[in-house]
């Protein structure tokens, strides 16, 4: 017995800070189209899908700061994408910039269904810095957002259990099986990653290597459907990996853009796949000892001294 459901990646090239709202909309409308025509029905977009990757500038003026967030969603300029999704019955995952009505900063990510946001998710891991670094590009993630305060929920959609992260969520194991213990089978998530950001020398091959390690590890140790898409390419000066990609519960990459624009890629996932490794290899209820991880969740200060 299969349960198969088309999936969809849509990766973004570069938003250039010269490229209106409106336009990086048109294009994630127009790989919406293009992910429905080949029978998709849920779509992952990129973190931040909206505008540039701000935090790699160092910003003080608070109104350009606030013109890289949302303050409504659908706003007037997404409302379309959202149309789009009601007409064609898609489902959607879009990173944006959250300002909140009482003047919070989030990095987030909804889950819309048919036009209606059914779930959202405010990223935790805020890699980077919050101070100046003398260097080319900041990563600001730490000044421009909150650590997020919705925990990591899991979502119904046409019937699947779905898991939402950002970018550096996907770096820390945790992430995935606080999701996988809640019965995640599919986790959706958005990346910008820099090429030169974290002002440390790290050969630059490694980037693509540690993004599919961490996706290909998670899906496998968790029995999950992985959909991970890009902002991609040369944008604002900086180099951005791709590397978009569906990876299946075995941890294989099942589909893989080959570019760094604006590219969708689909898979037809059969969800009883996770299932045997679910029963199997990774039968929680059978094979976890939690009574001997209690040191991942003692607090940062009061933990061992691998805590760096
Ligand atoms: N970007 C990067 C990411 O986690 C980074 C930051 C890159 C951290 C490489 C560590 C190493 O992919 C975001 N937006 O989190």
């Amino acid at each position: 017995m299969s349960n198969k459901v088309k999936l969809a990646v849509a990766q973004l090239g570069p938003n250039q800070p010269d490229m209106s709202r409106a336009e990086n909309v048109n294009r994630l409308c127009d790989m919406m189209r293009e992910a429905a025509s080949a029978g998709a029905k849920i779509i992952t977009f990129p973190e931040l899908a909206l505008t540039a990757f701000f935090p790699r500038h160092w910003i003080e003026n608070e109104a350009e700061l606030n013109a890289y967030y949302e303050t409504s969603m659908p706003s007037p300029v997404t409302q379309q994408l959202f149309d789009l999704s009601r007409d064609l019955d898609v489902s959607f995952y879009l990173g944006y910039a959250e300002l909140t009505e009482d003047g919070h900063r989030f990095n987030t990510s909804i889950l819309v269904r048919a036009g209606e946001i059914i779930g959202k998710y405010r990223k935790i891991h805020l890699p980077g810095h919050s101070e100046y670094k003398k260097a080319p590009f900041q990563h600001l993630e730490k000044r421009y957002f909150e650590v997020g305060d919705l925990g990591l929920p899991v979502f119904e959609d046409r019937d699947l259990q779905i898991g939402m992260c950002l970018c550096n969520d996907r770096r820390w194991p945790e992430t995935f099986r606080v999701m996988s213990l809640q019965g995640a089978e599919l986790v959706m998530l958005g990346y910008n990653t820099p090429v030169h950001n974290i002002h440390w020398s790290e050969p630059e091959h490694l980037r693509m290597f540690h993004n599919r390690l961490v996706l290909q590890a998670a899906a496998y140790q968790n029995s999950l459907w992985l959909c991970a898409a890009a902002k991609a390419g040369t944008e604002d000066g900086s180099i951005l990996i791709g590397g978009s990609c569906i990876v299946a519960p075995t941890g294989e990459i099942v589909a893989q853009a080959t570019s760094v624009d604006d590219e969708v890629i689909t898979f037809d996932a059969d969800f009883e796949l996770g299932q045997g490794f679910r029963k199997n290899v990774f039968n929680f209820a059978a094979h976890r000892r939690p009574e001997f991880y209690g040191e991942i969740t003692r607090p940062v200060e009061a933990a061992g001294n691998g805590n760096h």
